[in-house]
């Protein structure tokens, strides 16, 4: 079985004109994107990339939680097919090209083999999974998570946003809902091209990332209750201020992270106060603390130190405290063989490349438990993300789905 020669690569204005489409549907107030997940925009995201895969000659599967499925025919009918994709949905304040990429990319990689007339042996599989951000409906990686047996459908099409609305109601009515029962599908290897999000590759000018691992991440919902009353009127011996207790605590998250420096991380980016009015003290906070690292006893440590000295602030200041895990995984190690095809893709192409963990989890962290799975990474500007300032150079696309394209057809098997 023939390796790709080392002179294939994909057409990189293409690719990153697809990104400039895909971005204008969407669109943020500064330059990114807000495509939430079961939103109509992500069904208007979802349409065009059923429309350019059903033109690059593949069919569109769609499962009971809205993953897609392009398939591209392999020689061998039977076996078992190489699934490339990654996520279309956006933050609120996101980039053009968080999971974005890793969807054009790998649909980049068909292009290229029409264009070249190359067959594989597997059928190649890209793949669109539903709300990995997790912003409107917790937990991030949702679909790909029932699709690995994690969570219970039912359980995933009851989360609700904001507004009360369901998951599951919302994929119903944007449309994107399909028949196929979610995880029947059986993986060859998945692989995911995902910009890095973090500032490591930019700072050392390394063009490829080859993710050996994915940190392990822990949300824990806090509720804080104490008493609404007046903020001018009420003597402060008196107040049981909520917002304080919340103050406290997100300061303890900072120095519970900073103890177990470098590695560990912890911040709280999902925060509401009732009744949010200037002069009322607030009689109830609820927010989601964010704790990583991709050392699961670090993780553990982190969690129960929060629980517990949490409790004694709000002890402290007499306000009732819970807590409700609503996210999380165990650190991820990628499957080696997967991981080695990477390597040697960036090897053959003659890329600078690192091993690197990721510091965001990703669908592949899930999809990595049920079939051999790695991610290939490039820079982004300053490590930024989550944010719609998020840039990549065109260059660093086309490299990093280069890398992907020589894993994903070696792992396929070309046919001569
Ligand atoms: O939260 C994460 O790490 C991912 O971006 N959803
Ligand atoms: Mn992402
Ligand atoms: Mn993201």
């Amino acid at each position: 079985m023939p390796a790709p020669g080392e002179n294939l690569k994909i057409n990189g204005e293409r690719l990153w004109d697809s990104l400039m489409e895909m971005a204008k549907i969407g669109p943020g107030v500064a330059g990114g994107n807000n495509r939430q997940t079961v939103t109509d925009e992500d069904g208007e995201g979802r349409a065009l990339f059923q429309t350019w895969c059903e033109a690059a000659g593949m069919s569109m599967g769609l499962d009971t939680m809205g993953n897609m499925f392009a398939r591209r025919e392999g020689t061998d009918p039977d076996a078992l097919p190489v699934y490339v994709g990654s996520h279309l949905d956006t933050q609120p304040t996101g980039g053009k090209y968080d999971g974005v990429l890793g969807v054009l990319g790998g649909l980049e990689i068909i292009r290229t083999m029409n264009d070249l007339g190359i067959r594989t042996k597997h059928p190649i599989v890209v793949t669109n999974w539903s709300n990995e951000e997790g912003t409107r409906f917790a937990p991030a990686m949702l679909a790909s998570g029932v699709f690995a047996g994690i969570h219970d459908e039912a359980w995933a099409y009851e989360r609700t946003d904001a507004k009360g609305l369901k998951f599951g109601d919302e994929l119903q009515r944007i449309g994107w809902r399909g028949d196929e029962p979610v995880g029947a599908r059986k993986m060859h290897a998945f692989f995911e091209l995902h910009i890095e999000q973090g500032p490591i590759l930019e700072a050392e000018g390394v063009d490829i990332g080859v993710v050996t691992h994915g940190q392990g991440l822990s949300w824990t919902q806090v509720t804080i209750t104490g008493k609404e009353s007046h903020t001018g009127s009420t003597p402060m011996p008196m107040r049981r201020n909520a917002g304080l207790g919340m103050a406290r605590i997100l300061e303890l998250v900072d120095d519970i992270a900073w103890s177990h420096k470098p590695h560990a991380v912890g911040a709280a980016g999902h925060i509401d106060v009732y009744p949010n009015s200037r002069n009322v003290i607030p009689g109830k906070v609820v927010f989601t603390v964010d704790l990583r690292s991709p050392d699961l006893a670090v993780i553990q440590d982190m969690e129960a130190r929060l629980r517990r000295e949490a409790k004694e602030i709000c002890d402290d200041l007499k306000l009732d405290v819970s807590f409700e895990k609503v996210g999380g995984f165990d650190p991820v190690a990628f499957d080696e063989g997967c991981v080695t095809a990477i390597r040697t893709a960036a090897e053959r192409l003659g890329y600078s490349h690192r091993n690197i963990i990721s510091g965001a989890g990703h669908d592949a962290c899930w999809i990595n438990r049920v079939a051999p799975t790695a991610m290939v990474m490039c820079p982004c500007v300053d490590g930024l993300s989550h944010n719609e300032a998020e840039e990549i150079s065109p260059e660093w696309a086309t490299a990093g789905a280069n890398a992907l394209m020589h894993a994903v057809l070696e792992t396929a098997e070309i046919v001569e």
